[in-house]
């Protein structure tokens, strides 16, 4: 990451897509926590565009009657829409606090339409335990943080449902690390449109960083920009408890740096979410303040930089 990009965060505080409460809180806690001045630390320049607000849509219903509060996820995703594209389209770097993972349906919509204007095209990093690709008709959940990633490559079953995209992300250009919870229809899926796919045993046996440098060097070729989506679940429960869908095995805390750490030298990140976070199920901030070191280490803080830490 070079020094000197121009910081926005923006908060997306939405829990409608998932049936846990405490989402909400998420952009305060990674607040609280320091985030603002972890960035700026690093030699960034670093504004906040506050909380996002969503239209009020009113209930709206679909065939699939597992899926709840579609009207409000919709209205969030129109308004973390505009906002990427805003802050993409002005030159900034977006770093979206949310909020559970719904937001992405909006986020990476909105970066990817302002991506258009630069000729290049849109890579995604997802950094999750789950792909996050069911369609509105798939989801036996209903819980739609489940749909983000299938909505922004423009798969058909959203049409008439979430809003029409301007600008799709091409499947090709997108890779997940970290994954240990696929549903059925997701696996289909995500084999039809051959997304790579780096599961938690790849992980094990081939090690974060082959993967993911493998990864990098086809955004670097492409001359893409990428935008990062890091699920909370991401990392192994262990560290990072403040999550409503906690699956063991997950990342370890350096295999978490690492990953960021790689992104940062590679200079091609333009974008970040930061999803999921629900800090009613916190411990003393632990989470927040591990999540905080986490994009810290995205914007360039290394270990031989970082204050003498004493015990
Ligand atoms: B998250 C799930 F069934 N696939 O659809 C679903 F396992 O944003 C989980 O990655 C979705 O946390 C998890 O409900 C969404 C489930
Ligand atoms: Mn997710
Ligand atoms: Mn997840
Ligand atoms: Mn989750």
């Amino acid at each position: 990451m070079s020094e000197g990009r121009r910081v926005i965060l923006i908060g997306v505080p939405t829990q409608a897509g998932t049936h846990q409460k405490g989402c909400l809180m998420g952009p305060d806690a990674l607040r609280t926590a320091g985030i603002g001045d972890a960035i700026r630390e690093l030699g960034h320049t670093v504004e906040d565009w506050g909380n996002l607000a969503p239209r009020i849509l009113g209930d709206m219903t679909h065939a699939n009657g597992a899926i709840h509060d579609l009207g409000e996820t919709i209205g969030w995703i129109e308004a973390a829409t505009e906002a990427g594209a805003r802050a993409v389209g002005q030159g900034l770097f977006p770093v979206f606090l949310g909020g559970d993972h719904s937001m992405s349906a909006g986020t990476v919509a909105g970066v990817t339409r302002a991506a258009r204007a630069s000729g290049r095209p849109q890579f995604v990093l997802w950094l999750d335990a789950h792909s996050d690709f069911h369609t509105p008709d798939t989801t036996t959940s209903g819980n739609l943080h489940g749909t983000p990633l299938a909505y922004v490559t423009g798969l058909s079953g959203f049409a008439g449902v979430f809003p029409d995209l301007e600008a799709t992300v091409d499947p090709a250009n997108i890779a997940m690390i970290g994954i240990r919870s696929v549903d059925p229809a997701e696996r289909a899926a995500l084999r039809q449109h051959k997304v790579e796919v780096h599961d938690m045993r790849r992980v094990d046996q081939l090690g974060m960083s082959s993967l993911l440098m493998g990864f990098i060097e086809r955004v670097r070729a492409a001359n893409g920009l990428l935008h990062v989506s890091l699920d909370v679940d991401f990392l192994d429960p262990e560290i990072a408890p403040a999550v409503g869908t906690t699956v063991p095995g997950g990342a370890t805390f350096r295999e978490a740096h690492l990953v960021m750490e790689l992104i940062c030298d590679s200079g091609l990140m333009t974008s970040l979410d930061v999803a999921e976070l629900n800090p009613f199920l916190d411990e003393r901030g632990k989470t927040a303040r591990l999540m905080v070191d986490l994009v810290a280490s995205l914007f360039g803080r290394s270990v031989m930089d970082r204050p003498t830490i004493s015990y």
